[in-house]
């Protein structure tokens, strides 16, 4: 008998890794996924802990018992949302597996737009050979609105890459080798920028805050013959209709984006065909299930010694 708390686990993301890394995460501690049909009705009393991701909608009316929760991803609006969410310490993912991964979409996406990859991809279907002028990454400045876990990261593997990197957070706090601007200085940072990377939080502030307006003050003159938004925080950030007018009116060259307004993007989005967009469907940085529940059970192992849990959301910031 095991006599850890028990965990509940409500994920609705990749079920079958889900399971899969179940079978050996929590050692010790029960678990009841609620992805699995037959557990589904199980009684939630006296639990302590719970792991959740668009949870079922009875889990706050059935775990009357809760202590701390666990945001299966790294970003909490879904959860600072659900009804009945009961006042207590929310843990959010913090993991270099998923940094990696965002790191790795930015970058890319950077470099996409640098070596003119839509402009080539179009000559290739039309079997046209034409070298295009390159220029290099030191001649642009990427923008990266949202300075904290993986804004921070990616600014530092952009920099690498020879970008000039400059980096926009409400505090404005310093980050290694990226030149930094407060919220109150954002006309300035949008001034330099030619690609805009979007690494925010979705929190009252920040919704709809990539609108016309904002397009219309990034950089214009740059090397790249036009600004480039890059989106991956939340789709709620950017007034879609002020986007894709301003994809086709020229305000912005082009796009990649990962999140929006709704997901998945209703078939009926003009985004899908808008040639100057790359686009991925919430896939820049999965959370990897594994590195999940380990980064939960050391949470809860830190809590039942009596330390201080990590990664606490501010309820009140939003993120
Ligand atoms: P953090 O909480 O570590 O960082 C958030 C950053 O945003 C901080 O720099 C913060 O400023 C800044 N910020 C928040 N509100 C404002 C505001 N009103 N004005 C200016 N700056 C603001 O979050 P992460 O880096 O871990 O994650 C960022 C987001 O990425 C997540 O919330 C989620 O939405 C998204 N995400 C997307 C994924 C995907 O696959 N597409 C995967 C994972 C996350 P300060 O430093 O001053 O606090
Ligand atoms: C997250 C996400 O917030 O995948 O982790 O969007």
């Amino acid at each position: 008998m095991s006599t850890k708390s028990p965990i509940i686990v409500d994920l609705r993301f990749h079920p079958d890794q889900v399971a899969e890394g179940l079978k050996t995460a929590f050692p010790g501690r029960e678990v009841i996924n609620r992805a699995d049909p037959a557990q589904r009705d199980r009684d939630l009393s006296g639990i302590s802990y719970a792991l959740l991701w668009k949870p079922l909608d009875d889990l706050f009316a059935r775990a009357k018992d809760l202590k701390v929760l666990f945001s299966g991803g790294a970003g909490v609006d879904h959860v600072l949302t659900l009804p009945g969410l009961p006042d207590l310490p929310l843990v959010r993912f913090v993991d270099h597996t998923l940094t990696t991964r965002m790191s790795e979409w930015v970058v890319m996406q950077c470099l996409m737009h640098l070596r003119q990859h839509l402009a080539y991809d179009a000559q290739q279907r039309a079997r046209v050979w034409k070298p295009l002028t390159q220029p290099e990454a030191a001649d642009l400045t990427v923008g990266v609105m949202g300075m904290g876990v993986l804004g921070s990261d990616a600014a530092r593997k952009l920099k690498a890459m020879g970008f000039n990197v400059i980096g926009w957070s409400k505090s404005g706090k310093p980050v290694d080798g990226v030149a930094m601007h407060a919220a109150d200085d954002l006309d300035r940072f949008l001034g330099q920028s030619d690609i805009l990377v979007g690494l925010l939080p979705l929190t009252p502030e920040t919704r709809g805050i990539f609108n016309r307006e904002l397009f219309s003050k990034l950089k214009r003159d740059g090397a790249l013959g036009g600004p480039v938004f890059i989106n991956a925080g939340r789709g709620g950030s950017q007034v879609e209709a002020d986007m894709i007018e301003a994809l086709q009116s020229g305000l912005l060259k082009s796009a990649s984006l990962d999140v929006f307004e709704v997901e998945p993007l209703p078939e009926t989005s003009a985004i899908w065909s808008l040639p100057n967009v790359i686009l991925t469907p919430h896939s820049a940085a999965d959370s990897d299930v594994s590195a999940l529940f380990a980064h939960v059970e050391r949470q809860i192992d830190r809590f039942e010694r009596g330390e201080a849990l990590e990664h606490v959301v501010a309820r009140t910031a939003g993120y």
